[in-house]
């Protein structure tokens, strides 16, 4: 299974490491933010020699309760980064729900595009259709970050992650991005309780009969917090658990802030062979 991206086409039979730079002064995270440009492409040079496969550059927090950025603002955070980590011969992602970013992006030689709206706004499926072959993310989300842990309620939580998946999928492949381009992400922590969190990764490989492979994001996120009543940068030992359960569970690539801890517990379970291709016997037959 492969990611066809903007330079590289990136194969996915082994599990890969996305390395989350985020060029922001409040992303949930980060202790020491990598707020101006000098300060992120050194942290894009870490991580690569930490052995991240990709890297995830953003302008704008997610976090739960956040506002948007003015687009010039996002701009200006994140086209530096991106032009200088171009050069650090690992496939560049941009983070961001904004049409003129991607473009920019784009524009700029960027290989993908992670958008935790899922090319919902305005022009982003603009942007994407013109490219004839950069990658793309599709993340689930409910609502939006400013209200959209208001106690989030679902059917069945994998079920309608799923549907929103599948039509995401199909419409963005309606306007011509080939199947792949593509991969899905339940979007952990975005309008879902723990016990949501904790549904999706359990029941996680129901996802891949969607037929793309999935990327998942549970980097010290809150759930992590309630599980090991830890403190956001006390969760490395949990972060790291939480990326090996979901490669366990059939993720093809994990996005994590810790690389380094991430690259080796990887190795580990890779010499154990227990790659993506061969997942534990599940039951106890
Ligand atoms: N999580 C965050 C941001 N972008 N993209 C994908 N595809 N999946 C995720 O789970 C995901 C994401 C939130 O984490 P972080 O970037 O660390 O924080 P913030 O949004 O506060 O900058």
């Amino acid at each position: 299974m492969h990611w066809q991206t903007t330079r590289f086409r990136i194969d996915l039979g082994v599990p890969r490491v996305m390395g989350i730079v985020n060029v922001t002064p409040d992303s949930f995270a980060e202790s020491d933010p990598a707020d101006e440009s000098g300060k992120a492409i050194e942290r894009c040079e870490r991580l690569v020699r930490e052995g991240a496969h990709l890297l995830d550059i953003g302008g704008e927090s997610s976090r739960p309760g956040a506002a948007r950025v003015p687009e010039e603002v996002e701009r200006a955070r994140v086209l530096p980064v991106i032009a200088a980590a171009l050069g650090l011969g690992v496939p560049v992602s941009v983070d961001t729900r904004t049409p003129a970013v991607m473009q920019a992006a784009l524009d700029l030689g960027a290989d993908i595009v992670n958008d935790i709206q899922a090319l919902r706004a305005e022009g982003a499926l603009d942007a994407i259709a013109r490219h004839p072959t950069c990658g793309v993310c599709l993340m689930h989300m409910k609502g939006e970050p400013g209200s959209m842990q208001r106690q989030p309620t679902y059917g069945d939580v994998v079920a309608d992650v799923a549907a929103f998946l599948r039509e995401r999928c199909a419409v963005v492949q309606a306007r011509g991005v080939a199947a792949e381009r593509i991969v899905l992400d339940p979007g952990i922590g975005f309008g879902k309780t723990p016990a949501h969190n904790l549904e999706l990764l359990r029941r996680q490989r129901e996802l891949l009969a969607l037929g793309r492979p999935l990327l998942v994001g549970w980097s010290r996120k809150s759930t992590l917090g309630v599980l090991s009543g830890r403190a956001v940068h006390e969760r490395l030992v949990a972060s790291v658990a939480a990326a090996l359960a979901a490669v366990a569970q059939g993720a093809r690539i994990v996005r994590v802030h810790d690389v380094a801890a991430t690259v080796e517990a990887l190795a580990v379970w890779q010499a154990a062979g227990l790659g993506v291709d061969n997942p534990p016997a599940s039951g106890t037959s």
